[in-house]
């Protein structure tokens, strides 16, 4: 076998689904990752994250000695590093957790190691890593200054997985190998062969790193165009959910669906990386993130100016996850409208969200309740959705007749 060990660098959201997947596989996989309480827990079978299926996965490799999570670094066959790239307040990359990663595998670095980059980068965020590595270790060679022959292959492979369907997507999904030689590239396809049934499409580092964050601009650019549509229709009095089915009947048309905006740590976050690599050119893409990012707030006044009819109002609002039928907070702008709310102290506020049992404290110190669907039906006047979780989708149209209704997902 071409890889007896592999590593994984940041066990988190696709950190530890990789290297469970891997070590089902029967490869040995080390785990690091700077949380001592994430080890911890990974080493007692246990998970740190949310996701379907995560935990019956790694209970089964710890147990038959195939994953081991670690804080310190290993020698390893390979070493994928899957750490966070969150942007500073510029809108730039931030890459200091790829640097320490960096840091962190580069003395045990061994001559025809395997190191890929899995992380959302900007354009260059690979080279900056091999150049780390070979800052670290001058007595190895890379590929940037020896190409094929280089002692350490380098390649950025970026993830690309919907969160609540990791598991099966790892797997089937098309993978993009950008190797920083073809050398690269090959021994990275070795390496994804082992768990991934999709096709593994070769390119070069800086293409494979652009594919990533057109995929999410791709995805940003259509919500902001239906996000858009659906203000420009309140404007005009027509109802955007009609009207988008009308015109996705036509063959080449397929508009996505409006909403409170855009939430989770990819879609609002990567376009941002493509605009601060070309700011006077990606105008498109930087009006598409303005445009979903102010969709909170006039979501907001809608349930204001809903409120405000009544004498005590008393909003639901129906969700806080950042999309249907996950538990996942992360960026919600669900959870952002509901804070706000909360703060304009214009109404009791409460919340019904299906896939948590505990409110966040940035809400609860509010005074904001988390309540079952029906208590929130019966005790409000004013109904918020702001996610379309199955739940919602159930609900009978005569139990929400009397209520005023703001409706950011069109479930009614
Ligand atoms: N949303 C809408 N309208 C739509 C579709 C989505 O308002 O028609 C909103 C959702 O409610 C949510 C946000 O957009 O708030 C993003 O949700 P999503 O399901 O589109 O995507 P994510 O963020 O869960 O995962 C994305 C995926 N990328 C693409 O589909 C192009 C996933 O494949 C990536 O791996 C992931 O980003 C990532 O890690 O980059």
């Amino acid at each position: 076998m071409l890889f007896r060990n592999v590593s994984v660098i940041g066990l988190g959201y696709i950190g530890l689904p990789t290297a469970a997947v891997i070590a089902s596989r029967g490869v040995n996989v080390i785990g690091v990752d700077v949380s001592q309480h994430a080890v911890d827990t990974i080493n007692a079978g246990n998970v740190h994250i949310v996701e379907p299926d995560l935990d019956i996965v790694v209970r089964s490799v710890v147990k038959a000695g195939n994953l081991r999570a670690t804080t310190q670094a290993e020698k390893a066959d390979a070493f994928m590093v899957a750490v966070p790239t969150p942007f500073k307040d510029n809108y730039e990359a931030d890459l200091t957790y790829i640097e320490s990663a960096a840091n962190a595998i580069a003395p045990v670095l061994e001559k025809g190691n395997l190191v890929i980059l899995e992380s959302t980068s900007p354009v260059g965020a690979t080279e900056k890593l091999a150049k780390w590595l070979e800052q670290a270790r001058p007595d190895l060679t890379f590929p940037q200054t020896h190409g094929d022959n280089a002692d350490i292959k380098i390649a950025h492979c970026p993830e690309r997985v919907l969160p609540g369907h990791v598991l099966r997507e790892l797997v089937e999904n098309d993978r993009v190998i950008g190797g920083m030689s073809q050398a690269c590239s090959e021994k990275a396809i070795s390496l994804y062969k082992i768990f991934v049934k999709g096709e593994c499409l070769l390119t070069n580092a800086r293409t494979a790193e652009m594919a990533k964050l057109t995929e999410n601009s791709f995805r940003d650019v259509n919500i902001a165009f239906a996000n858009e549509l659906s203000m420009i229709c309140d404007e005009l009095d027509i109802n955007v959910w009609e009207l988008i089915k009308l015109a996705n009947r036509h063959p080449r048309v397929n508009i996505l669906n409006p909403g409170p905006g855009v939430g989770g740590h990819c879609i609002a976050v990567d376009p941002w990386f493509i605009v601060s690599s070309a700011p006077d050119t990606a105008k498109l893409i930087r009006q598409a993130r303005e445009v979903n990012d102010s969709k909170p707030h006039y979501v907001l006044n809608q349930i204001i100016e809903a409120a405000e009819q009544f004498k005590k109002p008393v909003v639901a609002c129906l969700g806080i996850a950042f999309k249907a039928d996950i538990d996942d907070l992360r960026e919600s702008p669900a959870l952002d409208i509901t804070k706000m709310l909360a703060q304009q102290n214009i109404a009791k506020v409460l919340v019904v969200e299906p896939n948590i049992n505990k409110l966040p404290e940035s809400l609860t110190e509010l005074g904001v309740e988390l309540v079952s669907l029906e208590t929130a039906l019966e005790l409000s006047n004013t109904l918020a959705v702001l996610v379309d979780h199955k739940q919602f989708k159930a609900i009978a149209p005569e139990l929400v007749a009397k209520k005023a209704v703001v409706d950011s997902r069109g479930i009614f």
